[in-house]
């Protein structure tokens, strides 16, 4: 197998054993490079009459980038089946038109040179993280053929044999215009459905009682599990990328969903060893579950593992619901503290909260109260070094502001950090494709100043994992936004030649110590 798509990545270089760090297995990498192989297959078969593609078509290239994401898919059937129906569409395309393009060999882009091989997969993994939104918009009722369109185009790219590097970097910021578009297009989908995310504390003290864990991103699933398990006697606790949900107005409407469980995806193991409860996930970030466990986990949409109870198209949760009451959650209330000791946090600050006190903010930083701020944003994962975002934000100075969203908060979103003037010093903004709404943020407080985003006292510390933050990134480049800090280590498929054009047009640079890097930044 060769898969170097994630931060995890062997060595820093490649997964190329039987087994990569994530848990997917060889066969499993080879089944999802056939599924990418067939994709840019029907997409080449598509140039040309994209007009008569039909929605299936469409589904199948969004759910088919969807699951070859990291920790989402392992499950070799799932992902033959979806490679099966790729297929289907192409032949039916193919009839249709008269033109026929085969599955794409992915060995030829492993093999590659190697600056076009990191381009190529900048683009790949980009799309990879812009389907994953697209998904999530979809099953709201939100699509957009220019997004599945740059999709089959982008896929074209990644399957063109004679493209260079001149063919090819436009394309990659155009993933990054793309994901922009795309992570508009949910935040429209999320805010029409379930209203502007309000401030909000969020528990982390589980009551006594059957209840059921929820991880992932989809805020449909969220939905309707709190819809059936309604007069249950079955509570909800979020988990991971689900906990902005409680900011959301249509959600405070359900009294059992109490508060959140854990932290970031990579504790899970630990975590939900001894849950006396079910745990659903909705998207990434899935590991391979303990035995200990294993029979209390259940996916739905794109994920899946062998072995794991799948909820199917239909959302019929009772099985787990069936769980929750059988195990029947804990005896008596219990909290699983934050990573720094904290017992709730808090979530909601996307845009209109934000915006909505933009005179103060604007005033704080005129007055000097405010003197900088910091997006300290992106994915966590396992790697030691990563315990630099904690340290980073606990170091921040008190006259600063840190804006976070995604996973990687979990580091420090139970620290109190304080206010200034009034307002918290630490804000969570939601999921890692609010991204958008840290965007329109920083777009207003340049408008309020009269400046350009990269001319605001604010600075971008990243963090990635998988290929969700490789099109946030993209996005950023797209908007001309520079300095970026990126850790906890750069991706491998990075190129040395790759790396030098990024760090001459946006001077990207990968995190050193938090006190170096605090000392350049402010000065
Ligand atoms: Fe390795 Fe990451 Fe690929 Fe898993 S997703 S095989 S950890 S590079
Ligand atoms: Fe986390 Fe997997 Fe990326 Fe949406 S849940 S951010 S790592």
């Amino acid at each position: 197998m060769f898969c170097f798509q994630c931060e995890q990545t062997a060595k820093c270089a490649g997964c190329t054993n039987e087994m990569g760090v994530c848990g997917k297995k060889a066969d499993t990498a080879e089944l999802q490079d056939k599924l990418t192989g067939a994709l840019i297959g029907l997409a080449k078969t598509m140039e040309g009459v994209e007009g008569t593609v039909g929605d299936s078509a469409a589904a199948v290239v969004v759910e088919g980038l969807f699951a070859t994401l990291t920790n989402v898919n392992f499950d070799n059937d799932a992902i033959l089946a979806l490679a099966d129906r790729v297929e289907a569409e192409r032949q039916k395309l193919a009839s249709e038109s008269g033109k026929d393009a085969p599955s794409y060999d992915m060995g030829k882009l492993w093999g590659a040179d190697e600056d076009v091989r990191s381009l190529k997969s900048l683009i790949l993994f980009g799309i990879r993280g812009v389907a994953a939104y697209a998904y999530h918009a979809a099953v709201l009722g939100y699509t957009d053929e220019a997004i599945h369109a740059f999709l089959y185009k982008a896929l074209r790219a990644v399957g063109a044999d004679d493209w260079g590097t001149d063919e090819l970097l436009p394309i990659v910021l155009e993933v990054g215009e793309v994901n922009l578009a795309c992570m508009a297009l949910l935040d429209k989908a999320n805010t029409e459905t379930f209203g502007h995310p309000e401030p909000t504390e969020v528990s982390q003290t589980v009551e006594k009682g059957p209840f059921i864990v929820i991880s992932g991103h989809d805020l449909h699933d969220l939905k309707l599990l709190l819809e059936q398990t309604e007069g249950t006697g079955v509570n909800v606790y979020t988990h991971g990328e689900m906990l902005p949900a409680h900011a959301y107005p249509a959600f405070k409407q359900y009294p059992h969903l109490k508060g959140n469980f854990g932290t970031a995806w990579q504790n899970q193991q630990k975590e939900f060893a001894d849950l006396p409860a079910p745990v659903l996930f909705t998207t990434n970030c899935l590991m391979p579950p303990k035995e200990s466990y294993a029979d209390r986990v259940f996916t739905t949409d794109a994920v899946g593992y062998p072995g794991l109870q799948h909820v199917g198209p239909d959302k019929a949760f009772s099985p787990v619901i069936e769980k929750a009451l059988e195990l029947g959650g804990f005896d008596s209330d219990t909290t699983l503290s934050g990573i720094n000791g904290g017992n709730a946090v808090m979530t909601g600050f996307a845009r209109n909260a934000v915006m909505s006190v933009a005179e103060t903010v604007v005033d704080a930083v005129k007055a000097g109260a405010i003197k900088h701020f910091f997006l300290v944003g992106g994915c966590d994962g396992s790697r030691p070094g990563r315990n630099y975002y904690t340290e980073f934000v606990k170091q921040t100075p008190k006259d600063t502001v840190v804006l976070t969203l995604a996973c990687g908060k979990f580091r420090f979103n139970d620290l109190d950090l304080g206010t200034i003037g009034g307002l918290p010093r630490l804000m969570d903004i939601g999921q890692c494709n609010d991204a958008y709404s840290a965007i329109q943020i920083a777009l207003a407080l340049a408008d309020a100043f009269g400046c350009g985003v990269n001319d605001l006292p604010l600075s971008m510390v990243l963090s990635w994992y998988e290929q969700k933050a490789v099109c946030i990134l993209l996005t950023l480049l797209h908007l001309g936004i520079t300095d970026i800090r990126l850790g906890p280590t750069l991706p491998a498929f990075i190129s040395p030649n790759v790396l030098n054009l990024l760090v001459e047009k946006f001077d990207i640079a990968p995190i050193t110590t938090p006190e170096e890097d605090l000392k350049a930044i402010l000065g």
